[in-house]
């Protein structure tokens, strides 16, 4: 690779000003000069930190627009990744490109997920410090590819090392495994994340990863039983019905097309998908394989996965009394039951009436028509969900290492699902439109979003930008997740409250709730207080919170169902009894002879994410930011305003200002005097005296200002990005005539 491409030119005018006396041969100034001026026109700065005008966003896009229409899709603030979605296959991904990143500091080399995974490998093998890359982004932005780049990466690292390529294929096949059953195609992705994903990498002593962690968050249940208009339910279903052979079928009893089965009709599946789907199915399979799920195993989940199906299209007739039966000849309950393996009149039964403990005595009432359903949905759900959750289970123990080592040491990766409703600006009116309009059924998802805003304030907490965090950013999580002042203020506890709360509650008695105790919250809007041109938008079962990413309007429509997350008793035991080992397990685990009331919804998502974030901050973070261009998936195309919205909620000026301002690069002494020995006549060709020494002749030959740079213990720390970069386009310079005198020497001119 030529220095032209490897390099940005970006500051190259100051040092051929400063430095060029010393450092270079005059008449190389010139050429040099005008190819940087025009490459930089073309291409932008590598560095967001080599901005001229760093405080303007506007400069800032443009950098990021003139590097996306030359297919270079990543930039750095300093360690921080920006990474903006092609949208189209680059040849950036290859093994030649693999092997540029071996042990290359982030300016050595073009911006690249590879160099982030490198970093962490290298600070995580040669530095024994724990490592977390953390990836954030709107829906479709890049962060699952990013994930799965890292991963890719690290698994090409250590191929020289040790053989432990089973394990490496495991954690390579975790992920088309994980997808089929946990992703599912959106309007802003066909392949979106509907639950959360942290994984770690786990390395023995010498560097070999030797096995893995999963732990996931909040499977999106609604999906399972509706999907928006345009959106399709788990990319399993589809997959199954597309791709599973004749025996299988038979086996399951299912049709080959998707628009018979309830859960999977809302959209049509074009032929060209059809065949993908197949395709995937044998990806799934082989997967599978890799894996170590043996064939009984495969079997019993394919059960599980159609019984849902079945279960959809369960239908229930209105008796003369109002209520809810199932006929007797209805096929789909007694598929359930078969694939299942329960008894089948009892599965009718406990579909259509429910049983309730009341100070000793056991009754059973009937459901009416609507209950039924509810129930059979509810149903459908929990064993979709549960299964789900037992196969992250199932992955883990096959990824667990072979022997534990003390020594193990981790890299864990985070890719949460992004954020969805997304007004392009923060007015309020066009927020709540936005959100409106579109989708009261996106506020079934209520849960999630509280979930998912307090998830990237955490995440931009932790990092080391925490300074400019502002105040109002915290408050909204604040509202949402603790109590503020005198008595409860927060949502969560409200919301539990309501719950627990026995007799009459609703979602509209926990709105008013909510009215009452957030009153004058900076981030809380009431339909009763606002003014009343906008009081005819927002519902009256509605309220709004300023988010970091914007205002979103809340539905509270099912709050209270969905928080208490009730499966009937009657359910729970008959699938606890299934034959189906798989199933059994899933619903064995519920202690229903507890008394105890179980957690709610939201509490236990609270605290597994409280735990999430206590791994994560004994850790190392590195921070990949992924950018959407456009909202149609289209290559080539950038929509300013858009990535304007990103750049803002993802604190990118922030990130860049505090970039600008500290110490932020460090190198140990070995390393800088390695790469830059050729700079000064004291340490060039050879230096034998300690590095320290050696770094410190180096700093005096670059002529650094004392407020450029500081000598630690073992590293010399650089002030300025500039600083650093000069020495580094320095270096590139002397090597290439160094290379040109040598190249000359040999060929005797
Ligand atoms: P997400 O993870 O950020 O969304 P994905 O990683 O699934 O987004 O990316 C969405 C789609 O964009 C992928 O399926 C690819 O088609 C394309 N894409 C992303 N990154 C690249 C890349 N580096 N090169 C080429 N194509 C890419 V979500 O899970 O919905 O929040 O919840
Ligand atoms: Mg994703």
């Amino acid at each position: 690779m030529g220095f032209s491409e490897a390099k940005d030119y970006g500051l190259l005018f100051r040092i051929l000003k400063q430095r060029s006396e010393r450092l270079l041969r005059p008449e190389s100034v010139q050429g040099v000069m005008e190819h940087a001026l025009q490459h930089r026109e073309r291409v932008g700065v590598q560095d967001f930190v080599l901005l001229e005008d760093f405080r303007s966003e506007a400069a800032f896009i443009d950098n990021l627009r003139k590097r996306f229409h030359e297919n270079i899709i990543y930039t750095y603030i300093g360690n921080v990744l920006i990474s903006v979605n092609p949208y189209k296959n680059l040849p950036i991904y290859t093994e030649e490109k693999t092997t540029l990143y071996y042990k290359k500091a982030f300016f050595e080399a073009p911006p690249h997920v590879f160099a982030i995974a490198d970093n962490a490998y290298r600070s995580l093998v040669y530095e024994h410090r724990e490592q977390c890359i953390l990836i954030s982004g709107e829906s479709g932005s890049g962060k699952t590819e990013a994930s799965k780049k890292v991963l890719e990466y690290i698994a090409a690292r250590t191929k020289h090392l040790r053989k432990v390529e089973t394990v490496k294929d495991k954690l390579l096949q975790s992920n088309p495994l994980l997808e089929a059953f946990g992703n599912a195609k959106t309007n802003r992705n066909d392949n979106s994340s509907r639950f959360g994903k942290y994984m770690d990498i786990q390395f023995n002593y010498e560097g070999s990863p030797e096995g893995g962690h999963i732990l996931n968050y909040l499977l999106e249940k609604s999906r399972v039983i509706s999907q928006m208009s345009g959106e399709r339910n788990y990319h399993i279903f589809y997959q199954l019905i597309a791709g599973g052979d004749a025996e299988l079928m038979k086996h399951l009893r299912l049709q080959s097309r998707p628009e018979v089965y309830k859960y999977t009709t809302d959209l049509v599946t074009p032929a060209s998908q059809k065949l993908n789907d197949a395709e995937q199915f044998r990806t799934v399979r082989s997967a599978m394989k890799v894996i170590e799920i043996g064939e009984d195993e495969q079997k019993e989940i394919f059960e599980i996965v159609a019984s849902v199906l079945h279960l959809g299209n369960v239908k229930f007739v209105q008796n003369d009394k109002g209520y809810a039966e199932i006929l007797s000849h209805d096929t789909n309950s007694t598929n359930v039951a078969e694939l299942l393996k329960v008894n089948s009149s009892k599965l009718r039964e406990a579909l259509t009436s429910r049983t309730i403990e009341a100070r000793g005595d056991v009754v059973t009432t009937p459901l009416d028509f609507e209950q039924a359903q509810y129930a059979r949905d509810a149903l459908a759900k929990a064993i979709y969900d549960k299964h789900f959750s037992w196969l992250v289970s199932r992955l883990n123990s096959s990824l667990a290492p072979k022997q534990k080592d003390s020594r193990d040491s981790v890299i864990g990766i985070l890719d949460i699902y992004g954020f969805e409703i997304f007004p392009k600006n923060s007015d309020f009116l066009q927020a709540t439109n936005g959100v409106k309009g579109k989708n009261i059924e996106k506020s079934r998802d209520i849960l999630k979003w509280l979930i998912v805003e307090h998830f990237v304030t955490e995440l931009v907490r932790a990092s080391t930008i925490a300074v400019l965090i502002s105040a109002a950013k915290q408050h909204c999580c604040n509202a949402v997740f603790r109590s503020v002042g005198r008595g409860c203020r927060c949502i969560i506890s409200i919301l539990d409250d309501e719950c627990l709360r026995p007799g009459d509650a609703t979602d509209l008695s926990f709105l008013e709730k909510l009215s009452q105790r957030l009153d004058g919250h900076a981030h809380f809007k009431s339909h009763q207080k606002v003014d009343s041109k906008t009081q005819k938008i927002m519902g009256r079962d509605e309220f709004c919170l300023v988010h970091y990413a914007g205002e979103v309007t809340y539905n509270v429509n099912t709050f209270i169902e969905k928080n208490n997350d009730l499966l009937f008793r009657d359910l729970q035991s008959l699938m606890a009894s299934s034959g189906n080992k798989i199933a059994g397990i899933c619903f064995k685990d519920l202690n229903l002879a507890s008394k105890k009331r179980p957690e709610t919804a939201i509490t236990q998502f609270k605290n597994s994410l409280n735990e999430l974030i206590k791994i994560l901050s004994s850790k190392e973070p590195s921070y990949i930011r992924c950018i959407k261009p456009n909202d149609f998936k289209a290559p080539m195309s950038f929509d300013d305003k858009l990535v304007s919205h990103q750049v803002k909620y993802l604190g990118l000026m922030e990130n860049l200002r505090v970039r600008r301002a500290g110490f932020a690069y460090r190198r140990t002494y070995e390393a800088f005097l390695e790469r830059y020995k050729c700079l000064s006549p004291n340490t060039w060709p050879n230096f034998r005296g300690p590095a320290r020494q050696g770094v410190q002749y180096l700093v005096e030959s670059l002529k650094y200002e004392k407020e450029e740079y500081r000598m630690g213990n073992t590293k010399i720390f650089i002030r300025f990005p500039k600083t650093l970069f000069d020495t580094e386009d320095a270096y590139q310079l002397k090597k290439n005539d160094l290379a040109t005198i040598i190249q000359s020497r040999w060929r005797g001119y």
